[in-house]
């Protein structure tokens, strides 16, 4: 291993560059991934000398093409939990947390309010009968497979985290930036942190004969293939994750804030993939395919990289950590009495570092105080905060949060756009009315 593997997952983008040098020498496969996804890859990263010969031999061209997201149906079918309406906004196949409602909530989301986020629907699989297969060119001989007691056998871990979709705020693209962009018209509330428990992928990979030259693993979900709005089946939901990152934080969770893990959360045994995007976090994992050539799949090509006028055609690099964001525990337009005490509260996240401050203004952003703090800071993990307001002038106004974190990166106005609205950062501007 590297020294320092922290350096290496950072650098998404010369690790992005390799795997391309890599497949273009036939070494790394990209099932599923469609031939102009590839091609443009590569048309933009100056590495496609020979191009032809190698997409004669290597490439998989997949008919049609993949939309950006999901369509969204009316309801939020295909998850088990009820979704009482004062604690959840279903946004199709997709169920989104009512922020307000963690007001009552401790520093982590009990199951009954934390959001899912579904491409098809949650699989039941049965817990008794399940096993995990892992398998791979990464690995010395035939790969093994795990029982749910051969994991709860080995040391267990647990980690505080977040869980959040890439694409948290996306709708704030639209409503305060006045962009379009696709995707599920997520709020703020496409976040959750629980406590999760479980074996850690590293100790997984290891006795399972991993080989120092592994790359890459994918983990792939147990749920129904992905069919996109246009048709075409992108297969399981699968993203692949660097061995640096595989070996770093990752646990594969069996417990959710001390209960087996729900239906919808992944049961029987989900990856919790701390501050990273959270299609990284694959659910009902049924196999890890490790291996020694970079992989592709349509969740770190075509989903899950910034694309855009101010990106590269080909996109970003692959998204990993998560940006910063805040969030009030306050009703959208809220009614405030004026002359009366009001407490404020909310919670900040970042992906890159700990929550080192959070600034409110409750005059649409011309003053600012510090907000008091209720959690220690912790990687991955948001803070609770709060702040007291009494208000004295009537009428319609906007309150606001920014989160400072301890790489020095504060929330900035203004979000550079992107296409599939993911990583919206800006402060939000949120409406209340002083009566
Ligand atoms: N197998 C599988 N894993 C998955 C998904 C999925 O649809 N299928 N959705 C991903 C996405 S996009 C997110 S944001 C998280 C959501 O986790 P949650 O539903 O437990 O909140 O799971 C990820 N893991
Ligand atoms: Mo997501």
């Amino acid at each position: 291993m590297p020294t320092d593997i922290r350096d290496v997952v950072v650098d998404e983008a010369a690790y992005d560059r390799r795997r391309l040098r890599q497949w273009l020498a036939g070494r790394a496969r990209a099932d599923g991934v469609a031939r102009r996804d590839v091609l443009r890859l590569l048309a933009a990263s100056g590495l496609a000398t020979g191009l032809p010969a190698v997409l004669a031999t290597t490439a998989r061209a997949s008919a049609g093409t993949a939309s950006a997201t999901g369509t969204a149906s009316a309801s939020a079918a295909g998850i088990v939990k009820p979704l009482p309406e004062e604690w959840f906004t279903p946004r199709g196949t997709n169920a989104e947390t009512n922020f307000v409602s963690l007001a009552s909530t401790g520093h982590h989301t009990p199951v009954s309010h934390f959001f899912v986020r579904n491409h098809t629907s949650t699989p039941h699989v049965d817990a008794t009968a399940w096993t995990l297969k892992v398998w791979g060119s990464g690995l010395a001989g035939d790969g093994r497979q795990f029982t749910l007691d051969d994991l709860k056998r080995l040391p267990a871990v647990t980690r505080s985290c977040v869980v959040e979709c890439a694409g948290n705020g996306r709708s704030f693209f639209t409503s305060q930036q006045g962009q379009s962009v696709s995707g599920t018209a997520w709020t703020l509330g496409a976040i959750g942190s629980a406590g999760w428990r479980g074996a850690r992928l590293a100790d997984v990979l290891r006795l399972a004969g991993l080989r120092r030259d592994a790359v890459d693993v994918l983990p792939r979900g147990l749920d129904a293939d992905y069919v996109t709005a246009g048709g075409t089946n992108l297969g399981r939901v699968r993203r692949p994750l660097p061995i640096a990152k595989a070996l770093d934080d990752v646990i594969l969770a069996y417990e959710m804030n001390g209960e087996p893990l729900p239906p919808d959360h992944g049961a029987p045994v989900r990856l919790i993939v701390p501050s990273w995007v959270g299609i990284a976090s694959i659910k009902w994992v049924g196999d890890i395919e490790v291996s020694d050539e970079p992989l592709f799949s349509p969740w770190n090509t075509d989903f899950y990289r910034l694309f855009g006028d101010a990106y590269p055609p080909e996109g970003s690099s692959p998204l990993s950590r998560q940006t910063i964001k805040s969030a009030f525990e306050l009703p959208w337009n809220a009614s405030l009495p004026a002359h009366a005490n009001h407490r404020l509260t909310g919670r900040s996240w970042s992906g890159a570092g700990t929550i080192a401050r959070v600034e409110i203004s409750t005059d649409a952003g011309t003053t600012w105080r510090r907000a008091h703090l209720h959690d220690a800071p912790r990687r991955g993990d948001w803070v609770r905060w709060s702040t007291n307001w009494r208000p004295t002038t009537t009428g319609p106004t906007t309150v606001l949060a920014r989160a400072t974190d301890t790489t020095g990166r504060t929330q900035p106005q203004v979000t550079q756009h992107n296409t599939q609205g993911y990583l919206f950062d800006a402060v939000v501007r949120h409406p209340v009315t002083v009566v």
